[in-house]
């Protein structure tokens, strides 16, 4: 009906997808050909089949596994080029990627490779599909601030190919407070600071990340409804969520869309974002993810342009640039 086709046109803004989370299982096998590499999966279909996750941790043991064909500068310029192609059917102008270095340095990937191919497949979509699109670096969380301190040391040479830091992976047992260090030095350096919070881990989650990492941003943040307090610092300091509905339900978050809470915090006035997270996983990119959530919703067209304004406001863009995109 009109409210799809709306939602399919509108021009929007992502700001939560993990670079390595859009490779499809059709890539992940071309990829393990090309590079000999063997996976414990016979064909397309048992890989997929493995794709039923019970919480985070499920999820994180299958995506780093697939991510283990990635080997050379142009893997990750594919990977990341059929994820602009993804995009630019979406109407997705402007990206901000997540990628995850020491998943790769870890297995003998230089750094350099890693963002070089990359940031090749980004200038492309820049010149051919007049998608801008950033990087923004994550830590793994479940590895030590030591390694972190690490990645970041390893990043110096190219701060001129990615505009953040970010934090991801395993989240209860490993608070923002773990990461205190890093950020700051990300911070000295002039990079911009986000942070997963509040997906599966409590409310003083988020409040660390802000206020001991110096987040802008809050990566889900769906727990922040069990925090009144929380809800009202967030809406005071404009802090946006990027929310990931069909992420939550796959990973038992939420029981289904209808039980998510996106609506419920958009109501509460939080500048509200729909993302796609890992959307080779999760069963859609950007676009399925907008209309399944307003089908379960039973969102309005109001919702959708309050979802797009949001998207662009939470870019890290210059007002320039986010002047041209409204
Ligand atoms: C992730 Cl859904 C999610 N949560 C935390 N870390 C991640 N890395 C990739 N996807
Ligand atoms: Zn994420």
């Amino acid at each position: 009906e009109s409210i799809a086709r709306f939602l399919r046109g509108m021009p929007k803004a992502e700001l939560h997808i993990h670079i390595e989370g859009s490779l499809e299982p059709e890539l992940i096998f071309r990829l393990a050909q090309r590079n000999g590499v063997t996976l414990p999966y016979a064909d397309v279909e048992s890989l997929r089949a493995a794709y039923a996750f019970t919480n985070l941790q499920s999820f994180l043991d299958i995506y780093y596994a697939g991510a283990s064909v990635l080997l050379t500068e142009d893997d990750f310029h594919d990977m990341a080029w059929a994820y602009f192609e993804r995009a630019k059917a979406d109407n997705i102008v402007h990206a901000e990627l997540f990628f995850d270095p020491q998943t790769h340095t870890d297995r003998g990937v230089p750094f350099a490779t890693v963002i070089d191919g990359l940031r090749r497949a980004v200038d492309r979509a820049g010149r051919e599909l007049d998608i801008h699109a950033e990087l923004i670096l994550c830590f793994l969380r479940h590895l030590s601030e030591d390694a972190a301190l690490a990645t970041l040391e390893q990043a110096r040479p190219h701060l001129n190919k990615f505009i953040g830091v970010g934090l991801d992976s395993s989240e209860v047992g490993h608070p923002p407070e773990k990461f205190a260090r890093v950020f700051a030095e990300a911070r000295a350096i002039g990079l911009r600071v986000v942070a997963h919070a509040g997906e599966e881990g409590p409310p003083a989650y988020i409040w660390s990340a802000l206020d001991v990492l110096g987040a802008e941003r809050i990566d889900h943040g769906v727990q922040a409804t069990k925090d009144p307090l929380l809800i009202e610092r967030l809406v005071r300091e404009r802090i946006p969520l990027t929310v990931c509905p069909l992420s939550n339900v796959k990973l038992c978050v939420f029981g289904d869309l209808a039980q998510h809470n996106l609506a419920e915090l958009m109501d509460l006035g939080l500048v509200v974002t729909i993302n796609s997270d890992d959307p080779a996983y999760f069963g859609g990119y950007i676009n399925q993810n907008f209309l399944d959530t307003f089908a379960a919703l039973n969102l309005r067209l109001w919702h959708a342009k309050q979802l797009a304004r949001n998207s662009f406001e939470a870019a890290f863009a210059t007002q320039e640039r986010k002047a041209a995109y409204n």
